[in-house]
């Protein structure tokens, strides 16, 4: 229906940007259909009161400058070493204090979520920063109905251990496998996500395909790729990289210009594609939503 409005594109110049633009969507995992088939499905246009209306970071840099130690320490590796992880079939297994537990199909776990647009600013906490249109489902609604028991504190994330899978993981780069962990408020806050998709197509692998978490006000390495395992505990869970460095990596891991890292500077940032760096913004510019979850705290101490 909306086709023959729009002017003809030759094939040659439709980018991931461009198919994206003209199908926004927000649809419900059906039974049966799988991932893939959800993130391209067409819907009515709609955008989320979470979205930046800044310039999209273009599909190719997304998709081409990436942290994935699993997979090579160097931006690029990624791109290149990523293309052989098997993402289907796949399985999450949900663990802990939690009225369901059980190793579920992903598409089962994810039956009948709301996969929605997302356009999010992302911080790396390197320096860069990007703005990514994703799809995705809130994290939430499916804690809702895993039903954690009260005495449910924090949710702790893996990627699998599987060196065969993930190259990097034969050698100690971090102590494996990829922990992240959020607090159960952070985890229900409406703007965390698990991305499924990105400029309306599935995760890239390297940008953590199945299933990946995405958080945008806090730095970039909380958002584990490749989720296999989400357990919920009653300790503040370690992660892969307080373990590695935990003067330099708290669990909370907020964006926040006022604290540096012990080796270099927080208060700017480098937008990939532009020349100028621009003022980060406290918690990546998300203030309003999340602000509130950590007034009782010292976010000097709780980094
Ligand atoms: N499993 C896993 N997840 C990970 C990482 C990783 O090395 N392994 N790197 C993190 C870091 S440091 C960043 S900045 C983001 C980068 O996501 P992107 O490549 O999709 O932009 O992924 C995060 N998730
Ligand atoms: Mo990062």
């Amino acid at each position: 229906m909306l086709t023959n409005k729009i002017p003809r594109i030759p094939d040659s110049e439709i980018t991931p940007e461009n198919l994206y633009m003209d199908r926004r969507r927000f649809i419900q995992l059906a039974s049966g259909l799988s991932v893939a088939t959800a993130v391209s499905g067409i819907a009515e246009a709609t955008s989320s009161r979470f979205d930046t209306n800044e310039k999209q970071t273009p599909y190719k840099d997304v998709t081409s400058y990436n942290n994935f130690y699993e997979f090579g320490i160097d931006k690029s590796d990624p791109a290149r070493t990523a293309k052989n992880l098997k993402t289907q079939p796949w399985t999450i297994s949900v663990e802990g204090l939690v009225k369901r537990p059980q190793v579920y199909a992903l598409e089962d776990l994810l039956k009948g979520l709301t996969i929605e647009d997302r356009i999010y600013r992302m911080r790396c906490v390197e320096g860069w920063s990007m703005v990514i249109p994703w799809q995705g489902f809130q994290f939430g609604e499916l804690i809702r109905r895993l039903e954690p028991t009260s005495q449910a504190k924090f949710v702790e994330f893996q990627t699998p251990l599987a060196p065969d899978q993930f190259p990097e993981q034969r050698r100690r780069v971090l102590d494996w496998p990829y922990v992240e962990g959020l607090r159960l408020d952070e985890a229900m806050n409406p703007l965390t996500i698990l991305a499924v998709g990105l400029y309306g197509k599935p995760l890239p692998n390297q940008n953590g395909a199945p299933v990946r978490l995405v958080t945008p006000w806090k730095y970039g390495f909380k958002g584990i790729k490749s989720i296999a395992k989400i357990r919920f505990v009653d300790r503040q869970p370690v992660t892969a990289w307080m373990k590695q460095a935990p003067n330099e990596y708290g669990f909370y891991a907020n964006v926040n210009p006022a604290v540096d890292h012990p080796r270099w500077s927080q208060a700017t940032e480098r937008r990939i594609g532009e020349f100028f760096k621009r003022k980060t913004l406290p918690f990546n510019g998300y203030a309003d939503h999340v602000a509130s979850m950590y007034a009782c705290m010292d976010l000097r101490k709780d980094f």
